[in-house]
């Protein structure tokens, strides 16, 4: 059920034309942003009246409020199975280790005598965070979105989910009780592309959301598209698209190990990209052969594995060698890449161009997904060849501080003075001039 594709005997394609030889799936944000463009302007205009009708189009539930009470995230967390609540917590303990260790601090360089600059890093202000709801209940993206945001210091974090018609309008009650392991506590039931303009333009009243600096947080293509229509006004994190995993295996790989791992990722959407890179003919038979039992014996099979498997962005990619396999997984720029060959530690060492790496057979993506102290917020479709997954330092701004005394001035005014008058912009030297008597000061001799 799984597509072949074979990249063997003639060399492989430079950069491009190898990605374009490789799966993947189409996730059209654009054709969605005509849709969300009104909705974000309607909550722009109309406010909280607007995301309480729009509760009760898209969740089918008649709110009279938007805000979630203190009482019902205790609630969450008092009724939250233990088991689960004992997972969060070293879910979210591991994450604190990693994202703690990532906090930047203040740098002063000193260019020349009497002139230094400093980089200070400070936080964003206020952060949205957007938790799915419906298929994509995932209390564990609540943990990877807000430690990172935590850490950083952000002073402000409120969090939107979609109400549920069968918990009362309330978001999922383990997102809720997330949020109070978490120490969050403005929680809004909003949903969709109407909670991001919620965040971006705030709303105002009793039930109000304050307007945040930065939206992050996975969600489904509506809710992508509104952050495309911010984007620029707001900060926003990597637009996140249906999961990939990518596996670079050689003839030492465990195919139990690697079926389970495609599956694994497979079980988010039928749009999910699983995709195996081998230079083993036999891996990828064994491979191709055990994920149909496995298939079979898993939940999702047919709303979202089975459809994800064999769709066009999922395949087994046949190659040469590791050497060239590392090219192809370079050239593809995976969310999620595991490495299951020999020396694994020194082939992952080797790619430039992935989400997160895990290395050699005991580290399952599923690993990453919740307790590996990684974040799994993750970039998709290819923006991993540019872009990072969320980390303490998405919610920073590396502010510099620019300090000069008047010697240290006066020794490279000519220089500003000259690149100003390149660019014909005089009036940027005469600024310079301005603070001495508007005349250039002596060119030091050199
Ligand atoms: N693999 C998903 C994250 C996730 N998995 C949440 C389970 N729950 C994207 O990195
Ligand atoms: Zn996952």
């Amino acid at each position: 059920m799984i597509s072949r594709i074979d990249l063997r005997g003639d060399a492989l394609p430079e950069g491009g034309a190898l990605r374009g030889l490789l799966p993947r799936a189409e996730f059209d944000v654009e054709a969605a942003l005509a849709k969300v463009r009104p909705i974000c302007e309607d909550v722009r205009h109309r406010g909280t009246a607007a995301l309480i009708e729009y509760a009760a189009e898209f969740d089918g539930v008649t709110l009279d409020r938007v805000r979630v009470p203190a009482e019902a995230l205790t609630r969450a967390l008092d009724d939250l199975d233990p088991a689960v609540r004992a997972g969060l917590e070293e879910s979210i303990r591991r994450a604190r280790v990693v994202h703690r260790a990532q906090r930047r601090t203040e740098h002063t360089t000193q260019v020349v005598p009497g002139g230094k600059v400093t980089e200070k890093w400070v936080p964003v202000g206020r952060v949205g965070l957007y938790a799915p709801g419906g298929r994509a209940v995932y209390p564990s993206s609540v943990i990877m979105n807000v430690v990172p945001a935590q850490e950083a210091g952000v002073g402000s974090i409120a969090l939107a989910s979609p109400p549920q018609k069968e918990f009362g309008g309330l978001p999922h009650p383990t997102i809720l009780a997330a949020c109070a392991l978490l120490g969050v506590d403005e929680v809004y039931a909003a949903g969709g592309a109407q909670a991001v303009a919620m965040f971006a333009y705030g709303t105002t009243g009793p039930d109000g959301c304050p307007p945040a600096d930065m939206v992050t947080g996975p969600g489904n293509i509506w809710v992508t598209a509104a952050k495309r229509y911010f984007a620029g006004r707001i900060g926003i994190d990597t637009e996140a698209g249906p999961t990939e995993i990518a596996v670079l295996a050689d003839a030492t790989a465990d195919p139990v190990h690697v079926a389970a791992d495609l599956i694994s990722q497979a079980e988010h959407d039928p749009l999910a990209a699983a995709v195996l890179v081998t230079d083993s003919a036999e891996l990828a038979d064994a491979v191709e052969k055990e994920l149909v039992p496995q298939t079979a014996a898993t939940k999702h099979v047919e709303e979202r594995i089975a459809p994800a498997l064999s769709g066009k962005q999922s395949a087994i990619v046949l190659v040469d060698g590791v050497e060239e396999g590392l090219r192809v997984v370079d050239a593809y720029g995976a969310e999620h890449l595991e490495i299951q060959t020999a020396d694994a530690a020194a082939v992952a060492a080797r790619v430039r161009n992935a989400g997160a790496i895990f290395v050699g057979p005991y580290a399952p993506v599923s690993l990453g997904d919740y307790c590996a102290g990684s974040n799994h917020v993750l970039p998709t479709g290819g923006c991993a060849c540019h872009s990072s997954g969320l980390s303490v330092q998405s919610f920073l701004r590396g502010i510099h501080i620019v300090d000069y005394t008047r010697d240290a001035l006066a020794d490279v005014a000519h220089h500003v003075v000259t690149l100003a008058e390149a660019e014909d912009l005089p009036a940027h030297g005469a600024a310079v001039k301005a603070r001495f008597g508007w005349k250039l000061p002596s060119v030091p001799a050199s």
